[in-house]
């Protein structure tokens, strides 16, 4: 099976570690939805990132269904969502936070990088940056103190670093502390290591 997408995108990067997390093997072949568009869309027509062929042809997309199937295929040992109800609830509360996160986060590099300057829509950007830091906002509150390894706190940490790495200038690290210390500390886990942003 295959990965395909680049890892500075923050979804191909959470698909990746948590393919790690799981034990499934899998090619990954980094091709951009921007400077391989054909190439890619000779894989996949809709040119989505990330995308996961499986050896049967299946073409899968969107990293939350992605996620999904191999979720359901991993053992009790591997999942990723806690199994009790109330924990499950805080980990896709944090999921949700830090998607919502990358979301915005990638809406302000594409209205920087996509759009020539004059088209700038400032109130466009204020709301989505709004939105991004009410996001992180709830994340560096709702965090647990010492996380486990969960899909929540995987997201949240790509999402962190993702953020950092396109639009530090949006989001002051200082000022999400909690953030900072979790995602420093995910970082060096040899799944994040094995698929890094760049
Ligand atoms: N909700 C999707 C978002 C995926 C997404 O927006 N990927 C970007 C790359 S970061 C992409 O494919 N952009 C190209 C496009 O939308 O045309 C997911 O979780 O996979």
């Amino acid at each position: 099976m295959k990965l395909i997408g680049m890892l500075d995108s923050p979804y191909v990067r959470r698909v990746a570690i948590s393919l790690e997390l799981y034990g499934v093997e899998f090619e990954h072949q980094a091709l951009s939805v921007f400077s391989t568009f054909a190439e890619f869309s000779r894989i996949n027509p809709v040119v989505k990132a990330p995308t996961l062929l499986l050896d049967d042809g299946t073409l899968l997309m969107d990293s939350n269904l992605i996620l999904d199937y191999f979720e359901t295929l991993a053992p009790a040992s591997h999942k990723l969502f806690p199994q009790q109800p109330d924990a499950r609830a805080k980990d896709l509360e944090l999921t949700g936070l830090a998607l919502a996160a990358c979301e915005k986060s990638v809406q302000i590099v594409y209205e920087h990088n996509l759009r020539p300057a004059e088209k700038l829509h400032e109130p466009w950007l204020d709301r989505v940056t709004g939105q991004l830091l009410a996001a992180y906002g709830l994340l560096e509150k709702r965090l647990p103190d010492s996380p486990s390894l969960t899909q929540g706190s995987l997201t949240a940490a790509v999402a962190w670093s993702f953020t950092q790495l396109m639009i530090a200038s949006v989001v002051k690290a200082e000022a999400f502390p909690r953030l900072q210390q979790h995602t420093a500390l995910l970082e060096q886990h040899p799944a994040f290591m094995r698929y890094p942003m760049q």
